[in-house]
């Protein structure tokens, strides 16, 4: 085999462990590839799904490569990353291995320390990760490089930050690098739904979100008409017939918004798109043509985080909206069509005292479940997920976190058992120090199992990824035995003795439907 001097090899480690399989689009690493797939450099993008022995054919491809990228978020990734980067580094200890994503942005200085990382990109690294790999194929000095953390002569060099991208100057997402047919799913509103990003940052201050540390409140976006032909060609060329919009805020700018949609109704673009995240009080002042082009144009489902129905847990983590906000955007969505994909949060660090935080606690369900049913009163279709509250390092909450007791892991490897979402709960041996096991399954039960199955769009979504002639009556009668129990449940509000839940987590776990 003959190496390539132009030769990138980048891993997308798994979000999640062996038994939850995931099979998404590795945009990150498509992103920090579109200049250099342009200068003609040879990238092969590797993850657990796109390849059978991802390991073994990684290996047998990286050599002559002139280094080695992982993207991670905080979590499971990294335990994944590390995996492939140990194996990486005895097989080919010279070729620089180079982290980057959210995880080593917010941490660079601990990341760094880890022996398989040799470099870190810090924030986004669409143009800095083509930088980099033109100096070190030219063997040429790091110390000028901004938005990097490396290693030298057993030093550590911290470079100062980047500035934000210019998306408009920058070569659209190649998705052509990875077969996206293992990636392409069905949603909601549409059988072959591809991901997108339009913007990086957001100007809000949400104190458990991370945004406001890595991208410094700064938003960058892409021109309305690029983002639209782009959308095109994805119809075109991987006939596509719906977008999720993964930004982090997607609405910042109402006449981009005005834009993209008028100019997807001018190209009678036939595409449905969604999950794009929005803030209810900012998009409740919208004007009412925007609400309409948005319906026009086949916005189908929007994300927001209402966190919750007690206004002091909106107050601590600065959400700046209130209760009626979030009425008030779900009759507006309701009256346009949309979908809403509501995000709640549970187990805020309120208070050094047990008792007195688990009071906290129990007036965050009053609060929320009740708003939930005024909610559905309003609209049957939205979704609801629920999330324990997580202190990411870097957010306002981590800190108050700190100070109230919290105890965090202090290495790349320590964090990758960080537990994530309320799945989890099951599974892991590290406990919430803000809610109690108990709770955190309550959380877990009624994201997955209540509300998930009362979203009356999850029967024929999952229906529709059912191919085998006998299972489908089989699964439409379970479905509608457990939805019963489920609606039960949510009347007389009562979670106890989960036997019909624990029996879906089985399902869920070893059906992979979900
Ligand atoms: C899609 C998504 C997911 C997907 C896929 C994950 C993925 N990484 O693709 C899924 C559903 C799996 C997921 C899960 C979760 N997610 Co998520 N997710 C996102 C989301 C919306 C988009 C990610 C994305 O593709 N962005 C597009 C690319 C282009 O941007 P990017 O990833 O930032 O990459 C840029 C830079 O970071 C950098 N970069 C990235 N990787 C690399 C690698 C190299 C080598 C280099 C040089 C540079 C580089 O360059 C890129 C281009 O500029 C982000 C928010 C966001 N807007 O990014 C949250 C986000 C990453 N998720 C987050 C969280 C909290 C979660 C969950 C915990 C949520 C939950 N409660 O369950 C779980 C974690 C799962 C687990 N067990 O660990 C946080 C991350 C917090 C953290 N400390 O890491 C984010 C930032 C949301 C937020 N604002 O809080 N998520
Ligand atoms: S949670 Fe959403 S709105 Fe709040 S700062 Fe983060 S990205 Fe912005």
């Amino acid at each position: 085999m003959t190496a390539s001097k132009n030769l990138i090899i980048l891993y997308f480690p798994s979000p999640f462990p062996a038994y939850r399989p995931w099979s998404g689009v590795p945009l990150s690493l498509l992103a920090i590839s579109r200049q250099l797939d342009q200068q003609g450099y040879t990238i092969k993008i590797f993850a657990r799904h796109l390849q059978t022995n991802t390991l073994k054919s990684l290996l047998s491809s990286s050599s002559g490569a002139v280094c080695l990228g992982i993207s991670v978020m905080t979590g499971y990734q990294i335990l994944d990353g590390l995996k492939i980067a140990r194996a990486f580094k005895k097989a080919f200890p010279h070729i620089p291995i180079v982290w980057g994503g959210w995880h080593p942005s917010i941490l660079p200085l601990e990341t760094i320390k880890n022996k398989y990382v040799d470099i870190i990109v810090k924030g986004q690294g669409d143009e800095t990760f083509t930088r980099l790999v033109h100096r070190l194929q030219n063997k040429q000095s790091l110390k000028s490089l901004n938005g990097i953390v490396y290693k030298s002569h057993r030093q550590i060099v911290n470079n100062p930050d980047s500035q934000p991208v210019n998306l408009a100057t920058l070569p659209p997402i190649p998705y052509h690098l990875i077969d996206l047919s293992r990636c392409i799913g069905n949603t909601e509103y549409g059988l072959r739904t591809i991901p997108y990003i339009s913007s990086y940052g957001c100007p809000h201050r949400c104190g458990f979100c991370v945004e406001p540390i890595v991208n410094k409140n700064r938003w960058v976006a892409t021109p309305a008409t690029q983002v639209v032909q782009e959308w095109q060609n994805l119809v075109k060329n991987y006939q596509a017939d719906s977008i999720a919009v993964i930004d982090s805020n997607f609405f910042v700018d109402e006449s981009r918004v005005r834009s993209i949609c008028q100019a997807i109704i001018n190209r009678k673009l036939n595409i449905k798109w969604g999950n794009a995240n929005g803030r209810v009080r900012q998009m409740s002042q919208f004007k009412k043509s925007t609400w309409s082009l948005m319906h026009r144009s086949g916005c189908s489902m929007i994300l927001t985080g209402a966190e919750s129905g007690s206004q002091a847990a909106l107050d601590l983590v600065t959400k700046d909206i209130n209760v009626d906000d979030i009425k008030k955007f779900t009759h507006l969505c309701k009256t346009y069509n949309i979908k809403i994909l509501y995000s709640f949060l549970v187990g805020l660090p309120w208070s050094k005292d047990a008792g007195e935080n688990n009071r906290f606690v129990q007036s965050e369900y009053r609060s929320t479940l009740s708003l939930i049913s005024q909610l559905l009163k309003i609209c049957r279709r939205n979704r609801y997920t629920y999330y324990l509250f997580l202190p990411y390092p870097g957010a306002p909450l981590f800190d108050r976190a700190v100070k109230l007791g919290l105890d965090y892991p202090h290495s790349l490897r320590g964090w990758s058992q960080y537990l994530m979402s309320p799945e989890d709960a099951f599974n892991t041996s590290v406990h919430q120090r803000w809610i109690s096991s108990h709770d955190a399954r309550l959380t877990a039960m009624l994201t997955q199992y209540i509300f998930g199955l009362m979203d009356q769009d999850t029967y024929p979504t999952l229906l529709s990824r059912i191919t085998n002639p006998f299972l489908r009556p089989l699964f439409s009668l379970s479905f509608y035995i457990a939805l019963s129990l489920v609606r039960i449940r949510w009347y007389f509000k009562y979670f106890g003795l989960p036997i019909d839940y624990y029996f879906f987590t089985l399902v869920h776990k070893h059906g992979g439907l979900i």
